[in-house]
């Protein structure tokens, strides 16, 4: 059956905050809430502090509990691992391939972990849970303010650990090992890096598990040669123990990523902010507005005015990696840009190539430009949309002044979310729901949307 507008439900507020609040309910498995029911039976790092996010809407100690089961599964080295193992299987891969424990004493025995990190916007969620938990009764202020206390000394480790290895020569612009520490895991930003890594012959076997959980997995998910690639990487960064400067200095994978490098100047900023509310030591406090400066400056470096867009650069090869997706907006998120370039980028990406493209289901900028050759409408990183990117996007436009346009993505998104299956991502032109149903963090930037209209 072709999919078609007309082919939608469409709930009402109401029901939406309730079928939201539902779809938590149902990935809450005691110990953690799942990513998604069946395809992410874990929790992941990004994904649970939008969870979180989410959740204090519904409760603030809830909130809280799952934030901190994410902050408690730090490795003694500062990193916050991307994926928190629970018990149940059903996932690839899974801890066994990673052997995380195994080989790194300073990964934790249990939970177990994977071995990499995702992008730190952790911070964000700690503001967002600290002024609803404000707003609310004062058990839910004393709840928030418990986690702004044990949460802020991690979190400020999380950001040393990533300026300490991911940024040793202070340039300001953070790198990622491997295409999954972006969240934007097959993104053509990637095809250029990814073609130098090269497989070995002893890459041992392994099974896929995700093709059949995803309806049309064949061509949403990456294909068997990305997975092959994704999987050698994790070889590479076993045979040096994950030792985070030794996986820097052998992973064929090293680029400098210029979202990734957005959020942790923005999310610097928030947590500078968080600590002067707190008391935290005040050098510190400025030690992350300081990695914050460097990191806009980065990348505001990383602009192309031939392009109009910001660029990643492959660390390996030195190369700038110009492609048309949505990273190129990471200007907007953290500011340093002047004035007539972020206003141009503002317009861009409400304009006829992004937003604004006339052929969108709702104004919603997707993973890639739909007028770009290599737009896949269908294809996980490579053109569908995601509502937690435009939740960041919206979220960043408010705190920068930008309310109409902030306003007007809500709106969309709420359009694009209204039937309720709460999707991982959608098709950009029919709306038509893509990859896992009930995916967490879509129910909870629902939720926090519904709740700020
Ligand atoms: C690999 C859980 C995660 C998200 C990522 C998204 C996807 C995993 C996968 O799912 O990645 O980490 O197996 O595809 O790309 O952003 O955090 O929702």
């Amino acid at each position: 059956m072709r999919f078609g507008a007309g082919s939608r439900r469409r709930l009402g507020s109401v029901q939406l905050a309730a079928s939201a609040a539902w779809t938590l309910g149902g990935n809450d498995i005691g110990t953690m809430i799942t990513a998604a029911p069946r395809l992410y039976p874990h929790m992941w790092s990004w994904d649970t502090a939008f969870i979180s996010i989410g959740l204090a809407h519904l409760n603030v100690d809830r909130a809280t509990r799952e934030l901190a089961t994410l902050l408690a599964a730090q490795w003694r080295t500062g990193m916050l691992p991307h994926i928190v193992f629970s018990e149940d299987g059903g996932y690839f891969p899974g801890p066994e391939r990673w052997g995380a424990a195994e080989l790194n004493a300073d990964a934790p025995d249990t939970p177990r972990t994977s071995g990499i990190c995702q992008p730190p916007v952790h911070a964000i969620a700690l503001r967002r849970i600290v002024d609803i938990g404000r707003a609310g009764s004062a058990a839910d202020a004393a709840a928030a303010d418990r986690l702004l206390t044990d949460g802020w000394p991690i979190l400020y480790r999380w950001h040393e650990w990533l300026v300490r290895h991911r940024d040793p020569h202070a340039t300001g612009l953070l790198s990622i090992v491997h295409g999954w520490e972006s969240g934007m895991d097959n993104s053509p930003r990637w095809d250029a890096p990814y073609a130098g890594v090269v497989p070995g012959p002893d890459l041992p076997p392994y099974v896929r598990l995700d093709r059949d959980l995803v309806g049309s997995g064949d061509t949403e998910r990456p294909s068997d040669a990305e997975y092959d690639r994704y999987l050698w990487l994790i070889e590479q960064m076993r045979k040096v123990r994950y030792d985070a400067d030794a996986v820097v200095r052998t992973s064929s994978f090293l680029v400098g990523d210029v979202f990734v490098t957005a959020l942790f100047a923005l999310a610097s900023e928030v947590l500078a902010t968080l600590g002067e509310e707190s008391d935290q030591p005040a050098w510190q406090v400025k030690q992350l507005r300081g990695w914050a400066h460097r990191s806009r400056r980065a990348v505001a470096h990383a602009y192309d005015p031939a392009t109009g867009l910001a660029r990643d650069r492959d660390l390996r090869t030195g190369d700038w990696l110009a492609t048309n997706s949505i990273a190129g907006f990471a200007p907007l998120l953290c500011g340093g840009l002047d004035e007539p370039a972020e206003t141009a980028l503002l317009a861009k990406i409400c304009g006829p190539d992004w937003a604004g493209h006339p052929d969108l289901f709702a104004a919603i900028p997707p993973s890639v430009s739909p007028n770009d050759p290599g737009f896949r409408p269908r294809e996980y990183w490579r053109g569908p949309v995601w509502p937690v990117i435009a939740w960041l996007f919206g979220w960043a436009f408010e705190q920068r002044g930008w309310t109409d346009q902030a306003a007007d993505l809500r709106a969309a998104c709420l359009r694009l979310v209204a039937d309720g299956t709460f999707a991982e991502y959608y098709h950009p032109l029919t709306g038509e729901p893509l990859g896992s149903k009930q995916q967490s963090w879509t129910a909870t930037v629902v939720l926090d949307w519904l709740h700020s209209s």
